[in-house]
């Protein structure tokens, strides 16, 4: 019988470690190897916690036969490669613990262990929960530690209740929240800190296809760590719906593009596959070694012009219903509003025109008055905020929030096409919202 070999992917990160810490009590007789460069962001925490992680350097291990090997937090063979030659004789089995279920396995003959979760730590600490062993608190800090990195503190789109469910165990186990807290300082450099002022220096904001996007250009001597974690927190602080960063590398000569983004409806990973790179949709970078003749920047910003679909726009998302006449009752106005399932609606004139809008709340006023046979004309508000339908949803958003209002009809050269609710735009935050999903007058849902 051989070792078995536990590793995580190339440039470890803290959920390689957390994975690694947990996955000793799944493989108990095991090596963890460490990875010739570790992620800026774990380099704290390895440091502190270097007798718990008790990693070997793969030289170590030369010679010696390995049974089986086990891959953390990746399924990419190019990521393990720094292993191999290390490792002898192919392992008579391979398995792969991943999260990344997007992307396919190509590390051969591997077994894989995978799960739709934000971060690979949490289904090795569910599994480790489910065999009855409790980590100490050091073990159970890492982990945690872990989950909170590649989750972005429970705040991605990938997070799942599981991830709650393992932090939450992990938690019962003694985790130092307070401690990881400190340890994910996301700045942690000076040179960090002063490049994220750099870049905010020169930012540019601009709206490109109805999409806020900031970007900037910067030179710098060569590849430094850590410049990921600079452009997550320029979006933190700036708020846009995306971020390309533009660094010309003066040492290996060439340009490094960085790209974060919010947005749903921007994938960032298959823009930048135009430019030789790749990633995820909210995060991706590419390496263009052209000469710095080549205005990589300009190109990039004009290929988003060219290449972002169209924001989504008020008309997008609008709903239409039928509208309300000054001279009707409050109480058909109030039938009416029932019937559609609706808590206000545009008063209109026959032509189109808008008057007012009238809402439930207007209409309660009225009931309380005994007025319910009053025309809708006395109990309408006249000062209506609109929007043209080819507003933004950012620029929707903003009317919501500036005037606190609940409905927003929607304008046509004058005209009203429609009404944009908070429904409306709570169900576009949730990712709901998809042109064309209008219903038609009168139709409820
Ligand atoms: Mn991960």
């Amino acid at each position: 019988m051989g070792l078995t070999i536990l590793v995580g992917h190339s440039n470890m990160d803290l959920d390689c470690l957390g994975s690694l810490i947990l996955a000793r009590y799944i493989y108990p007789e095991s090596i963890a190897l460490r990875s010739g460069r570790l992620h800026p962001l774990a380099k704290n925490l390895f440091t502190l916690f270097k007798h718990h992680l008790n990693l070997a350097h793969p030289r170590d291990i030369k010679g010696l036969p390995v049974d089986e090997l086990v891959v953390f937090d990746t399924r990419n063979p190019d990521l393990i490669k720094e292993y191999m030659p290390f490792l002898g004789s192919a392992p008579r089995i391979t398995t792969v613990w991943d999260h990344h279920t997007t992307q396919s396995l190509e590390i051969p003959q591997a077994q894989l262990i995978s799960k739709t979760i934000g971060a690979n730590t949490s289904m090795v600490a569910l599994e480790v929960q489910r065999l009855g062993h409790t980590p100490g608190p050091d073990e159970a800090t890492i982990a945690l530690a872990g989950i909170y990195a590649d989750t972005g503190e429970f705040s991605h789109p990938s997070v799942t209740p599981e991830d709650f469910q393992a932090a939450a165990w992990l938690t019962q186990c003694g985790a130092d929240i307070p401690l990881i807290h400190k340890l994910l300082v996301k700045l942690s450099e000076t040179h960090q800190m002063d490049l994220f002022h750099q870049v905010l220096d020169r930012l540019e904001r601009r709206s490109i296809q109805g999409h806020q996007v900031l970007s900037a250009y910067l030179e710098l001597p060569g590849q430094m760590p850590g410049l990921a974690a600079v452009a997550e927190q320029v979006l933190a602080v700036e708020q846009a719906d995306a971020l390309v960063l533009v660094f010309w590398l003066r040492k290996p000569g060439a340009h490094l593009i960085i790209a974060r983004g919010e947005s749903r409806h921007i994938d960032l990973g298959r823009l930048l596959g135009h430019f030789g790179g790749g990633g995820h949709p909210q995060a991706a970078s590419a390496l263009v070694k052209y000469s710095q003749d080549i205005p990589v920047y300009r190109h990039l910003l004009s290929y988003l012009e060219s290449h972002l679909d169209t924001a989504l726009q008020a008309k997008d998302i609008l709903r239409r219903i039928d509208y309300l006449t000054p001279d009707q009752t409050l109480l058909s106005a109030s039938i009416a509003l029932e019937d559609q399932n609706q808590s206000g609606a545009p008063v209109v004139t026959p032509q189109g025109d808008l008057l007012g809008i009238l809402t439930l709340r207007d209409i309660q006023k009225a009931r309380k008055q005994e007025q319910m046979h009053a025309p809708v004309s006395a109990y309408m508000t006249r000062k209506v905020v609109t929007t043209p339908g080819e507003a933004t949803i950012r620029e929707v958003e903003g009317l919501f929030y500036q005037h606190s209002i609940g409905h927003l009809p929607v304008l046509a050269d004058s005209r009203v096409i429609g009404m944009v609710t908070r429904n409306d735009y709570l169900a576009f935050l949730r990712g709901e919202a998809t042109p064309g999903r209008n219903t038609p007058a009168g139709r409820r849902r």
